[in-house]
């Protein structure tokens, strides 16, 4: 037995009749440019020894390839390029075997679909989740996918980007041979050595005929229609369905440099910049000061004090990520609300298919109600989530502090309040945290992990750990009014208010920021989530409101007719008969009018891209001001909140990757012009004065 380049990232040795060829290139064997050319000379190697029959492939440690390495993307291209090494893969005249024993995902798929057999363990995962970041597959995976597994299955799994188990991979026809165990060196010596014993010759995926053309082209048509009604702006999904039609009617040589180009325009494009940077953000977002410092304290058991929307849905988290739940209500009404509120959500996936009742039994044996804090002396975790009132937490602080075990981890679900003080409302505020929830909590992905003065750094990693295991997006906030998210918003939201008394009605803002990506416009997410909230938040600020700041009153009109939204049956707009979609409602028009009169405005005309420029420009400024505060730590944590927890069109990268790729200049100015109307509120950000001066980006803040 020999070895080659045992140095390099793939290493070859001769087993037998087999060159085992084996990346490793930590931490997930992405295709590199020393992966690609290590994979070129190894099918030369084979081909130029005759001792060589077969080529095996494998990845060491947890993946077999990730794919093309995305740190590449954007910088000259360094050869050989991917589709070449694919081609050569599968161009070899020796038999080639993929044995894919993790993930295998993008350019790591289009490598094993280049191989002439694909084995895989049962820990393997194989997808093309390219339109994920703005691409499709750039290395023939357009081509052969549709080939190997059929150009429905195949466009669909390119569409959705998802991830297949090694049994569903099989059952796709992905997969020639699935084996247990997880040697797979083994297992693949072993499929090598049964093919060239079976004589089996050589089987180029590329040869493989699409028959039916005719069924095949009406269902990407199909998709196609599909895709442009859900793709909300999104270039790549439909540049997928266009490689795929090349599949059916082009030969392979046409097809493959058809997708060729479309892949270029797809990495030309800003789509691509801002879901990569999502991508890498939401990685970084888990590396802060605190988790390098300490380690996370051991946790299995967890309390939840409060069974309203709210703790319900953060007991669904806790109960989904595998741990004790004992929730603590006032007394018996309130405590089978609760639990009627987690079972509400279990039901429903019943309903759906997606439970059975046992599943369900089997979760509701770790869930306790009770209405005795006594009850939870011995928990590890406990998350609160009453009524969102200073002195109503600050007494339930009062009654954890009196009754949880030392070194409990104490938390509190707010979005607004001062963390700091109901921290001191205890005798150990080394132990309280914040963990700002969104609702419904068991589905959004953001969790805000709001790090008070007192807090020890081992409380913050705990923090992080339950949010891993709970698959939330953890963001570190500083305390402050609306930490991260919410403060930003009330900004923005405070300059779609003033567009509209300045002439713009509600319904073109929503239209416009729609445009922009977003699900939903500002009024929209005003009715769905009930007007009552942010009355309630305007007045309790209302005494400490500067009066020199420009108020728009039409929300507070809107609140006062009791027109909450949604369910209410209309607020902003108009439900008739529970719609969830609004019409535009005359009589609220007549109250933008009346509060313009009242002020003495004269209503002037906004286009669409006004509209955004004012928008976007305020949550920019605001976006500065808590980095600059270190509420966020950095530019990214903002993006990742924004594209988590608020709509923000991922495409596009999160607030500050938008202002980076417009130029900061370019928003400082549009900041300054604003100013001039309304100096109070226009305050350009320190920070954004700064970058600009010094010639850099958010992005140069990111680093590091
Ligand atoms: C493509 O293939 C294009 C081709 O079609 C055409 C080309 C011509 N590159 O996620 P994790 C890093 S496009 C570089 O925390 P997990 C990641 O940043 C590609 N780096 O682990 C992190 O770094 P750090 C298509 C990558 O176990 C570390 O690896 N492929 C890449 O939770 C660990 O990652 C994809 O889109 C990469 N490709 O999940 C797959 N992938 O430690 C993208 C990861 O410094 N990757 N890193 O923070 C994934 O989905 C997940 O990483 C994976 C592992 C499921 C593999």
């Amino acid at each position: 037995m020999s070895f080659e380049n045992t140095a390099s990232v793939v290493q070859t040795r001769l087993d037998g009749e087999v060159l085992v060829v084996s990346i490793n290139n930590p931490p997930v064997n992405a295709l590199g440019q020393a992966v690609r050319a290590g994979l070129l000379a190894a099918v030369e190697q084979a081909a130029a020894d005759a001792a060589v029959q077969a080529v095996l492939i494998v990845g060491e440690g947890k993946a077999f390839i990730a794919g093309a390495d995305i740190r590449e993307f954007g910088k000259p291209a360094m050869p050989p390029s991917l589709p070449e090494v694919c081609n050569a893969i599968e161009a070899s005249n020796k038999l080639v075997v993929a044995a894919v024993h993790g993930a295998a995902l993008g350019g790591g798929l289009e490598i094993a679909l280049s191989a002439h057999y694909r084995l895989a363990l049962p820990k393997a995962l194989l997808g093309l989740p390219e339109v994920n970041l703005g691409l499709l597959p750039g290395a023939g995976g357009t081509q052969r996918a549709p080939r190997v597994m059929g150009v429905k299955a195949a466009t669909e799994l390119m569409l959705s980007g998802k991830h297949l188990s090694a049994k569903a991979a099989a059952a796709a026809g992905l997969v020639d041979k699935l084996v247990d165990g997880d040697d797979v060196v083994a297992a693949g010596l072993a499929y090598t050595r049964e093919l060239l014993a079976a004589g089996t010759a050589v089987r180029r995926t590329r040869d493989i005929e699409i028959t039916d053309k005719v069924g095949a082209l009406a269902d990407l048509e199909a998709l196609a229609i599909d895709t442009a009604k859900k793709a909300r702006g999104l270039f790549s999904p439909l540049k997928i369905i266009e490689c795929a039609k090349a599949a059916v009617n082009l030969p392979f040589e046409q097809g493959l440099a058809h997708e060729r180009a479309l892949f270029v325009q797809c990495l030309e494009s800003p789509q691509r910049q801002g879901l990569i940077h999502a991508f890498f953000a939401e990685r970084e977002v888990t590396k802060i000061p605190e988790a390098k410092a300490a380690a996370p304290r051991a946790f299995a058991k967890l309390a939840i004090i409060g069974g309203g929307t709210m703790g319900a849905g953060i007991t669904v988290s806790a109960l989904d990520a595998g741990f004790t739940v004992t929730m603590i209500e006032r007394d018996a009404e309130s405590i089978a609300r609760g639990q009627a509120n987690v079972e509400k959500v279990y039901n429903g996936l019943i309903a759906k298919g997606r439970m059975t009742e046992e599943s369900k039994a089997a979760v509701m044996a770790r869930y306790t109600p009770s209405t005795s804090y006594d009850d939870i002396a011995d928990v590890d975790l406990v998350i609160e989530a009453v009524f969102e009132d200073l002195e109503v937490k600050k007494a339930v602080f009062k009654e954890l502090d009196r009754v949880c075990k030392p070194g409990a981890v104490l938390a509190t679900n707010t979005s607004y309040l001062d963390i700091d003080a109901i921290a001191n409302a205890t005798s150990r505020p080394q132990d309280v945290i914040g963990l700002h929830f969104f609702s419904p909590a068991n589905i959004m992905k953001l969790l805000e992990i709001v790090v008070p003065a007192k807090v020890s750094a081992d409380v913050v990693a705990t923090a992080f750990e339950l949010a891993k295991k709970m698959k939330k997006v953890p963001v570190r906030a500083g305390v402050c009014d609306g930490f991260i998210g919410n403060r930003i918003l009330a900004v923005y939201k405070q300059a779609a208010d003033y567009i509209m008394e300045d002439g713009a009605s509600p319904y073109e803002i929503d239209e416009a920021v729609r445009g922009f990506g977003y699900p939903m416009g500002p009024f929209q997410v005003t009715d769905l989530a009930g007007g009552d909230i942010g009355w309630a938040t305007r007045k309790r600020r209302a005494a400490t409101r500067n009066p020199a700041a420009r108020y728009v009153e039409v929300a507070d009109r809107i609140c006062e007719n009791g027109w909450f939204g949604q369910k209410t049956g209309r607020g902003f707009y108009l439900y008739p008969q529970g719609a969830r979609v609004g019409q535009p409602d005359p009589e609220v028009l007549a109250i933008v009018d009346a509060e313009r009169a009242k002020k003495g405005v004269t209503p002037r005309k906004f286009t669409p891209e006004e509209i955004l420029r004012r928008y976007m420009a305020a949550m920019v400024n605001e976006g500065a001001k808590v980095v600059e505060e270190g509420i966020a730590l950095r530019p990214l944590d903002v993006d990742v909140t924004f594209i988590s927890g608020y709509g923000f069109p991922r495409y596009r990268g999160g607030p500050m990757k938008w202002a980076d790729m417009q130029g900061l200049d370019k928003v400082l100015a549009d900041i300054k012009e604003f100013e001039q109307e309304d100096p109070l509120f226009w305050k350009p950000a320190a920070l954004l004065e700064k970058l600009v001066a010094e010639g850099k980006n958010f992005d140069s803040l990111n680093q590091g």
